[in-house]
């Protein structure tokens, strides 16, 4: 059923026609700016696949990565890495093919992330919150070739949406199980960890097949503001740079011990600085599963962890669940929180209670990462989003007509940087909407430039909910809730919630008198395969929803009114 075409003249990255763009599909940075980049040493001309041989050599028997019981040395991890890469090769995929990565925080996502890379396979980074209808957009949109996935996990058996994938999309020819394949057409991933040959051969065959620095490494998702997930290509150049720089501003050195408890997908802790980061420099990384206060304080405890990251709702859990006598958090010495505001009531708490410091981490998948300094006064780690990471990191603080608004006063953030690419990936018109023509990315977050100079996240444009540090696009929902019959008129807004930032509440004007129940409207989104994060929580009805000069439904007096609800 799976034909091994090992000669792809139809592959992504020869799709778009002409100019450089055929290249990866991405939109480059201007010449002159590569250069400058380079020699100033951002970019290094490395590819981050062979990076791995280099991290065996440099620190050989150390540990890389604990997941649970099995401990991976640096050594084995480069070993292991090679043989996966080699048997990727076998299956047929080549340099510039597309494979799809969800699977949980495990030792196996990092060692197939990397394997892919070595060999030019681009790995998209697929969240496991992701269900059929995210899934079926990225793998169409990137032309996937493989997908890799956990048989089942949390009860959700994600082989069996994988293969159902592979019906509707001929040209998604491998799926790849972590766990037991239950059909002929899966593939174990543990019977991919031998090779035959020895090391050494098979490491020059690698390296012929070694794709170039200023290819694209991996993909990452976009929070999104117009329904589904874009895609971002990140470069071999950018994300080394991404992650080493990450590092530094960290302060992460070789006696660091990582723990990474949010999904490893995610730009936060993969790169920012994350697995990456902490490999770049020696470290060691210890996966979880879910930042669960209960698993993650005994992986502390044992691992002896020294940095973490969270967001701000999985901080509050873990100051709420945090008992001094009972829990051993001594090791911890850096907490670095971001993918939403984190209140500074609840940042100044944290030094206090947990006895570590706090770096405030203001990201995206885009680019542009902001980080406080480790040796900012409390006051600004408390206040503040931090600066850009790079000094030759623009930005500029714009009002509504694109002018420069005086200085403190709030505005939209716009960016452009060494690693922030200048467009999404076949982006089409989302390009246009989201980046200025000489290539600044909008980002829709509204900042203030702090008297220290950090940034303030004031609050943001883009109809986005954040909860939790998930991005749920509110057109993407609205987009349903106008299919159904009974719906009128509907706005999706994001309330304020204590535990989760905000939750999805879906406002409606219906058409019948009928009012269905929240249950009704979660089962519409469940039969329509989306992610569970993304269903609403809440459902309120109006006879009319409030407009705003235009005609469109005025969202910020759509909030109010809730609110108003919600007291009474
Ligand atoms: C991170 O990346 P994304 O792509 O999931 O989301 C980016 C968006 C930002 O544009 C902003 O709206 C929000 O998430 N955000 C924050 C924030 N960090 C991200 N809003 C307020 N305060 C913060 N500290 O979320 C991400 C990527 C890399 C590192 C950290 C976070």
């Amino acid at each position: 059923a799976f034909p091994q075409v090992t000669d792809r003249v139809h592959g992504w990255r020869f799709a778009d026609s002409g100019g450089h763009m055929a290249r990866d599909g991405q939109v480059p940075w201007p010449p002159s700016l590569m250069a400058e980049y380079t020699a100033k040493g951002y970019w290094r001309g490395v590819t981050l696949g062979s990076l791995v041989g280099e991290w065996a050599d440099r620190y050989g028997p150390r540990t890389a990565l604990v997941d649970g019981d099995r401990r991976i040395a640096y050594t084995e991890l480069a070993a292991l890495v090679d043989t996966v890469a080699v048997n990727l090769v076998d299956l047929g995929l080549r340099d510039g093919d597309a494979m799809l990565v969800q699977l949980q925080n495990c030792w196996e996502f990092v060692v197939t992330t990397l394997a892919a890379i070595r060999v030019g396979v681009v790995p998209v980074m697929a969240l496991p919150t992701y269900r059929e209808r995210e899934l079926t957009h990225l793998a169409a949109h990137v032309e996937a070739a493989a997908i890799v996935v956990p048989a089942v996990w949390r009860r959700f058996d994600y082989q069996d949406m994988a293969l159902r994938l592979t019906d509707s999309l001929p040209h998604l020819r491998h799926v790849l199980v972590v766990g037991d394949p239950v059909s002929s057409r899966a593939i174990g991933l543990h019977g991919l960890l031998s090779a035959e040959g020895d090391a050494q051969t098979r490491g020059k065959l690698l390296d012929d097949l070694a794709p170039r620095a200023t290819d694209v490494a991996l993909m990452l998702m976009s929070g999104g503001t117009t329904g589904l997930p874009k895609m971002i290509a990140r470069t071999h150049n950018d994300y080394e740079y991404n992650a080493r720089r990450s590092g530094e501003v960290s302060g992460l050195g070789p006696e660091t011990v990582y723990l990474t408890a949010l999904p490893v997908g995610h730009n936060f802790p993969l790169g920012s600085p994350g697995v990456l980061g902490t490999l770049m420099v020696g470290g060691r990384v210890v996966l979880l599963p879910s930042p669960e206060p209960r698993a993650a304080f005994a992986a502390i405890e044992r691992e002896r962890v020294t940095v973490t990251s969270a967001v701000p709702a999985v901080v509050q859990r873990w100051l709420e669940y945090y008992e001094p006598g009972r829990h051993d958090l001594s090791s911890l010495e850096l907490i670095q929180v971001g993918g939403a505001r984190l209140a500074p009531e609840v940042a100044l708490r944290v030094t206090p209670r947990l006895g570590c410091r706090l770096q405030q981490v203001f990201g995206m998948a885009e680019g542009l990462i902001n980080y406080t300094g480790l040796d900012d006064p409390s006051d600004v780690v408390a206040e503040t989003q931090g600066r850009p990471m790079c000094p030759d990191d623009e930005i500029r603080i714009v009002d509504d007509d694109g002018a420069d608004v005086p200085e403190g006063l709030p505005g939209e953030l716009l960016t452009r940087g060494p690693y922030t690419p200048r467009g999404y990936f076949r982006g089409g018109v989302h390009n246009a909407q989201s980046f200025t023509p000489d290539g600044w990315y909008r980002t829709g977050d509204v900042v203030r430039l702090h008297p220290s100079g950090n940034l303030v996240v004031e609050g943001r444009k883009k109809d986005l909910i954040n909860r939790a540090g998930e991005k749920v696009s509110a057109q993407e929902l609205e987009d349903v809730l106008y299919g159904l019959p009974w719906v009128a008129r509907a706005a999706v807004v994001g309330v304020p919630d204590d535990e989760v930032g905000e939750r999805v509440c879906v406002c409606v004007v219906t058409s019948s008198g009928t009012e269905p129940g929240l249950a009704e409207v979660r089962a519409e989104f469940a039969d329509r395969g989306f992610a569970l994060y993304k269903f609403p929580e809440r459902i309120e009805f109006f006879d009319e929803l409030p407009l705003t000069d235009i005609g469109k439904p005025d969202k910020k007096r759509l909030r109010v009114l809730l609110a108003e609800r919600q007291k009474a």
